[in-house]
């Protein structure tokens, strides 16, 4: 019998789920109010939670990650083009599309796969408005020397920090820096609402402006102020998110444990190589991603399938770079000459599985097929 066969598949995630009876109670209020979505009670309550959790000011939930950059950019009325990474999930630069902007792409640092601010000012054209790095895998990006070529140049930073629930830097949240930053909160993250999103924001007036975006642009039952859009979190997502915070602590120390387990694992083990974290003061360990190089015995597609046949689904997190996609692979910024560190990361990445009730015994297992080439 095959390796496959001894054990169930390992995907890449599994969602953080409590106990199915812990959710009834938030049910049966709903049930009980008849207040579905539009801002209940639920909605309100997260939105304070997670204020005080992540401490940050205002924070404006949304249906998912992919709308909430959409609105984003609405909200800042962020036109012409964005400075942006290749290196992401593709809603990073389609949230640019989808808004009639051009994605500029600037190619990443070797260390931490993260825009690389040393490219960002060569990229910049009198038609550029905002910088849009990603807090890839949630390691910080260099917040510091971004926010200073944006305020040398008057242009907004827009984070993407899907990857980045939870990460302080310097004593913070990482979501505080830029003008506004956009967590994920699907069913893959950390932290998950099954779909769901969020933009946190400093001030109580562009919190007012982004929750009148996700609502159509109503402001009341006879105002409409702008041309907005339906992306607003239903009572069932925010309630969830309410129980899922209670569990957020213990989810993420499981994920340190598997974390340090890889790391303790796969030192040492020639051609194989762990992204450090950046700085962070608190990670999130959101992801595990290796870099597969030349001196492994086994190239990173090699591996890669060697671990499916063994039932073990990593990912290859970011591979094709985006600017690879058929809508961005003419833009003068996709060309791979202009992006060769991200090409390079892309050929070499595999994020390992990782998700808190990953046991020892499966890292252990998944290791052994790494170790063992
Ligand atoms: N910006 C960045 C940097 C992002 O990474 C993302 C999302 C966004 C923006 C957009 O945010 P959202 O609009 O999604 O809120 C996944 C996710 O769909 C996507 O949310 C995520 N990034 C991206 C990195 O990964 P896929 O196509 O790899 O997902 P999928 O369906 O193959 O799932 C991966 C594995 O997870 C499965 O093999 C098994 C497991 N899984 C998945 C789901 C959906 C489960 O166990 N249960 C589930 O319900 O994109």
């Amino acid at each position: 019998m095959s390796a496959a066969h001894e054990i169930p598949p390992i995907y890449v995630t599994q969602p953080y789920l409590p106990p199915l009876a812990e959710f009834m109670p938030y049910l049966e209020q709903i049930w009980e109010n008849k207040w579905l979505t539009n801002g209940g009670p639920f909605h309100q309550q997260l939105e304070q939670a997670l204020c005080d959790y992540l401490g940050v000011k205002h924070i404006a939930l949304f249906s998912n990650g992919t709308l909430a950059l959409m609105t984003a950019m609405q909200a800042l009325r962020i036109t012409g083009e964005v400075i942006t990474t290749p290196y992401s999930f593709v809603a990073t630069s389609h949230s640019l599309l989808w808004n009639g902007i051009q994605p500029v792409f600037v190619d990443i640092d070797p260390v931490t796969l993260n825009m690389d601010p040393a490219k960002i000012e060569a990229a910049i054209t009198p038609q550029t408005t905002a910088i849009m790095p990603v807090h890839c895998y949630g390691h910080p990006c260099d917040v510091a020397r971004i926010q200073k070529i944006a305020d040398n140049y008057g242009l907004k930073v827009i984070y993407d920090a899907a990857h980045a629930f939870g990460v302080q830097t310097d004593g913070v949240s990482v979501l505080n820096h830029g003008d506004l930053s956009v967590l994920s909160f699907h069913a893959t993250k950390v932290f998950n609402t099954f779909e769901g999103g969020a933009i946190i924001c400093h001030d109580a007036k562009t919190k007012q402006r982004i929750d009148n975006l996700k609502n159509f642009g109503i402001v009341d039952e006879v105002t409409v102020v702008a041309p907005g859009i339906n992306g607003k979190m239903s009572e069932i997502n925010a309630a969830f998110g309410l129980l899922q915070l209670k569990g957020i602590d213990a989810a993420l120390q499981q994920r340190q444990a598997v974390d340090a387990r890889y790391r303790a694992g796969l030192a040492g083990v020639r051609g194989i190589h762990c992204l450090p974290d950046t700085g962070e003061q608190v990670a999130n360990y959101a992801y595990f991603p290796i870099l597969v190089r030349p001196d492994y015995p086994l190239s990173r597609d090699a591996l890669f399938q060697k671990l499916r046949d063994c039932g073990v689904f990593a990912r290859r997190y970011f591979y094709p770079l985006i600017s690879d996609f058929p809508m961005y692979r003419g833009l003068p910024s996709a060309a791979q000459s202009n992006l060769p560190v991200a090409g390079k990361a892309a050929s070499e990445v595999i994020c390992l599985p990782i998700y808190p009730t990953l046991s020892g015994e499966q890292v252990d297992f998944i290791l052994n097929i790494i170790v063992g080439q």
